[in-house]
């Protein structure tokens, strides 16, 4: 929402389970999975916007990793093979902005980690391997949003390891990030993690997701790429986070 900090409190109020946009499906290699939402995902409670780390004293705030819904196990697994093309589709149940309002402006982050049944993946297990920051002309959520109604395209590394994994992906809005979230409580960066399901079977790859990075304290309120103005001229955007995995 791009409005001032009482409008927003207000506005919390009034707000609604479309209000934002939230992952409905995957394809593998353009094969729609069919309807995903707390079948192959994490679905979150609501629209799923979470903050960095709202919970200070504990300096961390669970729900960044899987969102607020990230501990509980959904039934199915999303089937593929190592270096398949996937697509992940948001959607916003809203008939004018079916996939995400054009303010919310923003980079696209995807990350791997193995499987787990238990906790919200809030340590240190997580690899990045997909990233989008801004390419001229185009944010990655306004590039999803204009172009691709709502898909996110990316490659599975081709030399995972078969197993069991869920596939991260957050659209990372910055439209309120001209202010820090750690000094203005209604302000910083909005974040929309969804975690997906997935069976990796097939290939010769023996890479585990071994880059380690723990949102909590990976992410910072300081980070250049959260603690940036889209509303003034830039020339490049700090994308957030660790590189891209170097899966061997
Ligand atoms: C710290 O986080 C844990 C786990 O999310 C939670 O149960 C606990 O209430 C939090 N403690 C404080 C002081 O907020
Ligand atoms: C995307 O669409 C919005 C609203 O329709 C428009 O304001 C914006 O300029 C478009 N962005 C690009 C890169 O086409
Ligand atoms: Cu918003």
């Amino acid at each position: 929402m791009l409005l001032n900090g009482a409008l927003l409190a207000l506005l919390a109020l009034a707000t609604t389970a479309s209000a934002h946009t939230t992952m409905s499906r995957v394809f593998v290699n353009g094969v729609d999975q069919g309807e995903g939402k707390n079948k192959y995902i994490r679905s979150p409670v609501n629209d799923g916007q979470v903050q960095l780390q709202l919970d200070k004293k504990n300096n961390t705030a669970p729900f960044i990793a899987c969102n607020s819904k990230g501990d509980i196990a959904v039934p199915q697994f999303v089937k593929a093979s190592p270096g398949d093309k996937l697509t992940f589709q948001w959607f916003r149940e809203d008939p004018k902005e079916p996939v995400i309002d054009p303010s919310h402006k923003g980079p696209i982050l995807t990350y791997i980690a193995p499987f787990f049944a238990t906790g919200f993946g809030d340590g240190p297990i997580w690899s990045k391997i997909a990233e989008e920051g801004f390419v001229s002309p185009a944010w990655a959520t306004e590039r999803m949003r204009n172009f691709t109604g709502g898909m996110v395209d990316f490659n599975l590394p081709k030399t995972l390891a078969p197993g069991k994994y869920m596939v991260r992906q957050e659209l990372i809005p910055l439209h309120l990030a001209d202010r820090r979230g750690d000094i203005e409580k209604t302000r910083g960066p909005e974040f929309y993690p969804s975690c997906v399901q997935f069976d990796v079977a097939g290939g010769s790859g023996t890479a585990v997701p071994n880059q380690n990075f723990d949102f909590n304290k990976g992410y910072k309120f300081t980070d250049p790429g959260f603690d940036f103005n889209i509303h003034i001229p830039f020339t490049t955007y700090p994308i957030p986070g660790p590189p891209i995995w170097d899966a061997k």
